[in-house]
């Protein structure tokens, strides 16, 4: 059975949404940071980063919530959330999934977390910075979904559903992802799926979503 080591709205979201757009059987396994079980021995043991979400399969552990989304993408054919191996949609898939995994989450991260990076006297000067950083990621993203219905190819992917969890994160800061026209319209066609409404109503997460 599929386990998903989640918590809340973290970035264990899309892989959760996957698993229920797919409509594979899975488990969900609460991982609560407020007692550092994160940071056990156990699940060090299956993702020595102490990050969520894992995603395991019998002897099979995974980390990285984009891997975890092409894992099961490429699992599950039939759901058809990525475009066929060797295509050009394909491969903007790739390049969507990892512009948002290693732009715009880890500059999002910066901005919830300058704890990591500077002492408090610059934490608001820093997260100036980095809101004005998403502010440009989310205008590339917006910019290149004009006349488009999807990040890549005319039917959404792994990477559409990846945007909505970060689109989510963005709704407290300067410029959200509904201030843009073009993303508005694809975090709202995402947000129509059941699969998200089953996701969020499980992980207890309440309108507005974004
Ligand atoms: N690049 C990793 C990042 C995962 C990550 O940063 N997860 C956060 C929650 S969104 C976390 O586990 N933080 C642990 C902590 O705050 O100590 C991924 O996408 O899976």
């Amino acid at each position: 059975m599929y386990k998903l080591y989640y918590s809340p709205g973290l970035a264990s979201l899309a892989p959760h949404f996957i698993l229920r757009e797919i409509g594979v059987p899975h488990e969900l396994v609460l991982v609560d940071r407020t007692l550092g079980q994160h940071k056990s021995a156990d699940y060090l043991a299956i993702n020595p980063n102490g990050r969520i979400p894992t995603f395991t399969d019998g002897s099979f552990a995974l980390f990285e919530s984009a891997a975890i989304c092409l894992h099961l993408a490429d699992r599950h054919p039939e759901a058809k959330l990525i475009a066929g191996l060797g295509s050009d949609v394909r491969s903007h898939t790739y390049q969507w999934l990892t512009f948002l995994t290693n732009t715009l989450q880890a500059d999002l991260w910066q901005y919830f977390r300058p704890e990591f990076y500077v002492e408090p006297e610059r934490r608001d000067a820093f997260k100036d910075v980095m809101q004005g950083h998403v502010a440009r990621h989310l205008e590339v993203l917006d910019r290149h979904l004009e006349g488009r219905a999807c990040l890549a190819g005319d039917s959404l992917s792994i990477a559409d559903f990846y945007l909505f969890m970060l689109g989510r994160w963005s709704r407290h800061i300067a410029r959200p992802t509904r201030t843009f026209p073009n993303l508005s319209r694809l975090m709202e066609r995402v947000c129509s799926r059941q699969s998200v409404l089953d996701a969020l109503a499980i992980e207890r997460i309440t309108a507005p979503y974004y």
